[in-house]
């Protein structure tokens, strides 16, 4: 038995069957504890002699198996770390490093030229009140000018801001009817669009004030011919069209000399030369003394963009959409150390 034992235990390769070996041989069932079982027919002088000899055979083929687990768990380890190696001489996988989104970069880009002409950053909340996103903006409540944007309305006072301006609104409130105010204020807008190539539910509008003793008509138009020669080229020229805005007056829209043709007609400026950039104008003498400035001695200019039209413009991007969907093919191509 013991040899048999032994030749079993040599042969096992794997811990599964080593369990097995020792259940056939040292278990319940095996045949030494058959034999202990039967101790009590045998004749009273063989019981020492038989009884010695089984525990002897039992304790052997327990240190055999001991000994045989302790050389099969060595080799799984063994087999582990093999297998776990690193080969130190592979080449190294490129780390993927994220980048600015275009949108974010573009925005920057416009924040970093306005900081350098003196105007400071000013934040507004994305849920805002029918007072700042209208009344205060000389927009009352049955004003037709209101349906211009279709907004998200989460109660009769509570809007989605459809548009940045209501934050001309708030910081000159804030400053107290003390000039001057100069800021701009990037931020996220909401309107019931549609979504196609160049409409978006959801986009980001930049918003610019100036108010101060004596600013004028062609202050606005100096700063956005700065704005627009570093955006898009020193050559490009900008004229102001009149236009419509309940909070400024006069309104003015802005187009650019078209940065592909020159300005001689092509696709990109649909022909005409010229290619609508922002919407702006002098702050509405109403707004102005809604929010605690006296018109008579202080005036200024607001404007309102859009950059992702800018950034599309920019890099001849075909559709909006392109920003909120998070192609990392797309992505990829405007990425900037
Ligand atoms: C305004 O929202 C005015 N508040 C701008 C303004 C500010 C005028 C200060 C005067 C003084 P408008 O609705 O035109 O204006 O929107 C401004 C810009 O937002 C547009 O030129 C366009 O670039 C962008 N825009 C408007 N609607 C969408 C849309 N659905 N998807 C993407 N961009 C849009």
């Amino acid at each position: 038995l013991r040899d048999k034992a032994l030749e079993s235990i040599g042969s096992v390769s794997s811990l599964k069957q080593l369990q097995d070996v020792h259940v056939r041989y040292l278990g319940k069932k095996g045949p030494i504890t058959e034999v202990l079982k039967g101790m009590g027919k045998l004749a009273k002088e063989e019981r020492p002699v038989i009884g010695q000899l089984a525990n002897d055979v039992r304790k052997a083929i327990g240190v055999w198996i001991e000994e045989k687990k302790a050389e099969l768990e060595a080799g799984v380890l063994e087999a582990q770390l093999e297998s776990e190696k690193i080969d130190v001489t592979l080449p190294g996988r490129k780390a993927q490093i994220g980048a600015h989104h275009l949108l974010a970069s573009v925005i920057r880009e416009v924040e970093d030229l306005f900081i350098g002409l003196g105007f400071s950053i000013a934040e507004g909340p994305e849920v805002e009140e029918d007072y700042y996103a209208f009344e205060a903006l000389n927009l009352p409540k049955d004003h037709p000018a209101r349906d211009m944007q279709d907004s998200f309305y989460i109660t009769d006072e509570i809007l989605l801001r459809p548009h940045t301006s209501p934050m001309q609104a708030r910081t000159l409130e804030a400053h107290k009817g003390e000039g001057p105010v100069k800021i701009i204020c990037p931020g996220k807008v909401y309107r019931r669009d549609n979504d196609d190539a160049t409409h978006s539910h959801q986009f980001m509008q930049i918003e610019g004030l100036c108010v101060d003793k004596n600013v004028r008509l062609s202050d606005l138009k100096g700063v956005l011919t700065v704005f627009a020669k570093h955006m898009f080229g020193a050559e490009r020229e900008i004229r102001l069209r009149p236009s419509f805005f309940p909070f400024t007056e006069p309104s003015v829209e802005m187009d650019i000399s078209c940065f592909r043709c020159g300005g001689h007609g092509c696709a990109v400026c649909k022909g005409t030369g010229w290619i609508e950039i922002l919407g702006a104008g002098m702050v509405h003498p109403n707004v102005l003394r809604m929010s605690g400035f006296n018109p008579s001695v202080y005036t200024g200019f607001a404007f309102g963009m859009g950059p992702e039209r800018i950034a599309m413009l920019k890099y001849g991007i075909e559709d909006i959409r392109n920003f909120y969907t998070d192609d990392i093919r797309f992505l990829k191509q405007f990425k900037r150390a």
